[in-house]
């Protein structure tokens, strides 16, 4: 069968709803995507650990300790799988951390702001799983199997993850007023990037609509960043907060609010490596996996010597 055939019967598979499956032909283009999609996806988990494990040992009680705690786990996870669902396409684990740790790999702009209160915590459960979860639930029925596969677990953990973010912007809003200013503050600095996490617009996005053709993206940027707004604003009134956006209008006619200019000079920048905090991100992802190399030595050779066991019992037998 000739390329083009191939292509044309994997088309028609992937608009029939039908999953692809690993070890499936596909086209060369669309393992690439995925590979690029999933590993970035799988180096934000990782790297989001960062600015909330910064607040582990600060957390205001144990109750809530507890639940950053469990919540910094779930991250790891999310990594974890993510870099599975990636190995199933032909990607090397040890290469796409490499390309992380030499800073070659993208990951999300979001995770190079840093976190300064308690009140930062609340604001990424809250903004920034609010984000993952809009974007990731679409990603519940990606054409890709695994991705799609990996994607509803990940979902209901993020599910947890918002609900803690928000109860503590909803403590932190009832309590004193130094408590709500913090609150406001957080708001303020995470709003802006919680609306650039969903990529650049789509008239600049290079990858949406071929990724929408192929269904691995089944909602625009734009789509899931005004869903995401719509959302949010009812829940910062909730919390008597101000979205700090003077152009935030309800349109009756579109449905929509309207919000004001995103600065993606701003958001191009810290894509480049040049946010507050993209050095501090690569340099503590590198300690870490140093840190970590005698674990990874450790379970190589155990592996090694229950598979010499294994090959000396077959030899018996
Ligand atoms: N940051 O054509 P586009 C989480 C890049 S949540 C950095 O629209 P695509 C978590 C893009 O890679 C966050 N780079 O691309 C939550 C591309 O560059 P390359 C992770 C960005 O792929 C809480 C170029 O800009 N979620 O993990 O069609 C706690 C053009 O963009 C960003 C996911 O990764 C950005 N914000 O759409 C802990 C979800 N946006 O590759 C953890 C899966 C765009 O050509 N990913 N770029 O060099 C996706 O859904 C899509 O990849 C995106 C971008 C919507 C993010």
């Amino acid at each position: 069968m000739s390329t083009h055939d191939l292509e044309q019967i994997f088309q028609e598979r992937i608009d029939a709803e039908i999953k692809i499956e690993a070890k499936e032909w596909m086209p060369d283009a669309y393992r690439k995507t995925l590979i690029r999609q999933i590993s970035q996806h799988a180096h934000s988990e990782i790297v989001g650990m960062l600015p909330e494990g910064n607040w582990i040992t600060r957390a205001p009680s144990l109750r809530r300790k507890v639940a950053l705690l469990a919540k910094v786990q779930d991250e790891a996870g999310h990594g974890l799988y993510l870099y599975s669902a990636a190995e199933t396409l032909g990607a090397e684990r040890d290469d796409l951390i490499e390309q992380l740790l030499t800073g070659k790999a993208k990951y999300s702009s979001i995770f190079n702001y840093p976190t300064v209160s308690w009140a930062d915590i609340g604001a990424i459960g809250w903004l920034v799983d609010g984000a993952a979860i809009m974007n990731q639930v679409m990603l519940t029925r990606t054409s890709y199997g695994p991705y799609a596969r990996a994607m509803v677990r990940i979902c209901k953990e993020e599910s947890f993850h918002q609900r803690q973010g928000y109860e503590i912007m909803l403590a932190l809003s009832n309590g004193t007023e130094a408590q709500k200013n913090m609150a406001q503050d957080a708001l303020n600095r995470w709003w802006w990037p919680s609306l650039m996490m969903f990529g650049p617009s789509d008239k600049e996005s290079s990858h949406t609509e071929q990724s929408m053709r192929w269904k691995i993206k089944r909602k625009s940027n734009d789509e899931l960043r005004q869903q995401f707004i719509n959302q949010t604003v009812g829940q910062a009134d909730f919390l008597g907060l101000t979205i700090p956006d003077p152009d935030l209008k309800w349109n009756e006619a579109t449905g929509n609010y309207d919000f004001g200019a995103i600065d993606w000079e701003e958001f191009w920048n810290v894509v480049k490596g040049n946010g507050p905090c993209n050095k501090e991100r690569i340099r503590a992802s590198i300690k870490a996996h140093e840190d970590g190399a005698w674990v990874r030595e450790a379970a190589l050779a155990h592996a090694e010597k229950r598979s010499a066991r294994a090959a000396q019992k077959t030899q018996v037998a």
